[in-house]
């Protein structure tokens, strides 16, 4: 057979796809590659290699693996405390406590609170050219810095990859980003996935994979591109990624992990679906203004805005070299007067380097407020804003409210903006300081005591706090007679669904509670509205549920009694979750019926027990008198997990709730 040329997406796909029925019965469990042609919009079964989890996501995801009943799990897999560590009141302790001992039965690596967010400790220490990882967390394609397949997902499919399970997914796209010249003075990683942002938008990436090729490519660092994939997800891609080169070989060496090296490329005259060029030289200092990680402008141009806070951190910029880069820029100055600056490290490698370095002294000598290597202000765990306050933060969303302070501006931007803006008070750009590009240190600090081997022993209990509630169950599709309980609009986030901070995440093992949240900021009747009807329809514009992998955002609604959502777009993410719980995810024939829809009108769907691949169903509105078609995009095992009530009924081993 002539070997195709291929581009690197496409070539890792290829090595990870097996039939539906087939079963991943250990770690190492070996398959054939797929010979045949690769069809963007075909539905496939990718061979999961990694998975990782996050505390606030964790313990559904292993909620759910317990009832799959298995004895271990059959990926490396990763359990990370990262997101809420507050631990205000027993919930997250409680939180932890399971986390730990449920890993520990069923052979998860447990990564301690304190240890770094689960995204910079995996590129640090498990990330691995040519594999795949399947996170419950939107922004797992970080990893597609060291030529990973890495793809955020829903807590149900995590668990479901964790018992060797191949993750469905329907073949992206590629796009093809060409990067030309180098990055000029000023400017960073940051500032080349903004201006993605700018061309694409945060729907431009739905059912795509970003490659990054060109003779740019070899002037980025494995945690630059990291910046440039973990930013990818705002784009509502599936993945990006990079090649393997000589830059991953340095890294992992100075991770003390050069076996892990494998050099991997697209082939040369590989086609693309679309392509876009980045010339770095004339890349400018961005910054992506309120509400929405695509709203670029130029830093240049917004020169006098007074800033009243800026945050360093998350998992965008965190690593070691941003932090250096931003030492090196506030060196000899103080900070602003009227701003405060806190730095939250990517991990404990990260912060015990600066600290052994010298330069944590000199970033607490500037006047820089110190906190955890975790999420922090990232996802509202403290450190709100002031009412109308200006918010300058190197992270990589900045939805309304999502800070803590609803009426809050938050600006993102790349870390050596945020350096020279807190020295001037001003939002500015790093251009006038003499500062020179940060190396990757001589070698890293390799200690992963905080990283927990399991011992699988099944005398050890699985600690349970009484917070942690069991997770509800969909229903099987019959024929839907409900009212609309909430009409949205476009671009309508997780982040809207579920809120995150400080109040909410204690609750993320309590769905009952949890619920009592659901579209708080956006109509604070609907779980009233919901409660006397017993549930119903939700109808919304472009991109819902766009953002983070909460499923929660399904879960809270499905246990209020939403049966389907009608909606002009999904969100990659969020509509997997939603037919994981036998939500029905429904698209508009025609757009503009949704203008005819009012809140509360009474919907009656007799057909959709016919749903079936490429169908289309009648809904009767008796309160307007108007009847409207929709459609759908479902798969034939997505309707099969629909008709059954939930993956978890398909798969489980469940009591009839
Ligand atoms: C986020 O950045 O929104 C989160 C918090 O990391 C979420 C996961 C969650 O809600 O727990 C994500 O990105 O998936
Ligand atoms: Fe954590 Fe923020 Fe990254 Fe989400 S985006 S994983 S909250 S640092």
């Amino acid at each position: 057979m002539t070997k195709r040329a291929e581009n690197l997406a496409y070539k890792i796909i290829r090595q990870h796809m097996v039939a539906a029925d087939y079963r991943k019965l250990s770690k190492d469990s070996t398959h054939p590659f797929f010979e045949g042609d690769l069809i963007a919009g075909q539905e496939i079964n990718l061979v999961i290699d990694q998975t990782l989890t996050q505390d606030a996501t964790g313990t559904m995801a292993y909620l759910q693996l317990e009832k799959l009943g298995i004895d271990q799990v059959r990926t490396l897999a990763l359990s990370y405390v990262d997101h809420n560590t507050l631990q205000s009141g027993f919930m997250n302790a409680d939180d932890h406590k399971y986390l730990q001992t449920v890993a520990n039965r069923y052979g998860v690596l447990f990564s301690k609170a304190g240890n770094g967010i689960c995204h910079q400790v995996h590129l640090e220490r498990f990330d691995k050219p040519g594999q795949t990882l399947l996170g419950s967390d939107s922004h797992t394609p970080t990893a597609g810095a060291m030529a990973m397949i890495a793809m955020g997902a829903g807590g149900l499919d995590v668990a479901l990859a964790m018992a060797g399970i191949p993750y469905k997914l329907t073949l992206p796209k590629v796009c093809k980003v060409e990067l030309r010249g180098q990055m000029p003075h000023g400017t960073s990683a940051k500032d080349i996935i903004l201006k993605v942002l700018e061309l694409e938008s945060v729907k431009g990436g739905v059912g795509k994979i970003y490659e990054y090729t060109g003779p740019g490519v070899k002037t980025l660092s494995v945690p630059e591109r990291s910046t440039i994939c973990n930013m990818g997800a705002e784009l509502g891609a599936t993945t990006s990624l990079f090649p393997s080169d000589e830059n991953t070989k340095v890294f992992l060496e100075k991770q003390e992990r050069s076996q892990d090296f494998l050099p991997m490329a697209a082939d040369p005259g590989c086609s693309y679906d679309q392509e876009i060029i980045i010339n770095l030289d004339e890349l400018e200092p961005l910054v992506a203004c309120p509400h929405s990680p695509d709203n670029i402008k130029q830093v240049r141009e917004m020169e006098d805005l007074k800033v009243d806070q800026i945050c360093i951190g998350s998992c965008t910029n965190s690593s070691f070299t941003d932090y250096m880069q931003v030492r090196d820029i506030l060196e000899g100055h103080s900070i602003h007067p009227d701003v405060s600056l806190t730095l939250s490290f990517g991990s404990k490698q990260v912060l015990t380097m600066l600290a052994q370095n010298g330069a944590l002294a000199d970033l607490v000598q500037s006047g820089a407020r110190i906190l955890e290597a975790t999420c922090g202000p990232c996802i509202g765990m403290g450190q709100s804003p002031k009412s109308q306050g200006i918010s300058l933060r190197t992270f990589n969303r900045n939805f309304k409210g999502r800070s803590g302070t609803p009426d809050a501006s938050v600006y993102l931007v790349s870390p050596e903006t945020a350096a020279a803006s807190a020295i001037k008070g001003y939002l500015t750009t790093a251009v006038d300081f003499a500062y020179e590009r940060a190396d990757l240190p001589d070698r890293y600090l390799i200690d992963d005591s905080m990283i927990i081997q399991p011992d699988l022993d099944p005398a050890k209990p699985v600690v349970k706090g009484p917070n942690i509630k069991d997770v509800p169950l969909g229903r099987a599709l019959e024929p839907l007679h409900e009212h609309v309980m909430l009409k949205v609009g476009d671009n309508i986030t997780t982040d809207h669904i579920i809120p995150a901070g400080s109040r909410v995440l204690p609750f993320r093992s309590n769905i009952e509670k949890i619920s009592e949240f659901t579209f708080e900021a956006v109509d604070a009747d609907f779980v009233a509205r919901c409660k006397d009807q017993g549930g119903g329809f939700i109808v919304a514009g472009e991109n819902y549920g766009q953002g983070s992998s909460r499923e929660h955002a399904a879960l809270a609604p499905l246990y209020l009694g939403i049966r389907a959502v009608l909606a002009k777009s999904f969100a990659r993410i969020h509509r997997k979750n939603l037919i994981n719980n036998a939500i029905v995810p429904l698209l508009f024939l025609d757009a503009s019926d949704y203008d005819d829809i009012s809140l509360m009108d009474r919907l009656e769907m007799d057909d959709i027990v016919d749903l079936a691949p490429g169908s289309v169903h009648q809904v009767k509105d008796l309160t307007s008198g108007k009847t409207f078609t929709v459609k759908h995009d479902l798969t034939e095992d997505e309707i099969l997990t629909i008709k059954k009530g939930g993956l978890l009924r398909r798969y489980g081993q469940v009591n009839e709730a």
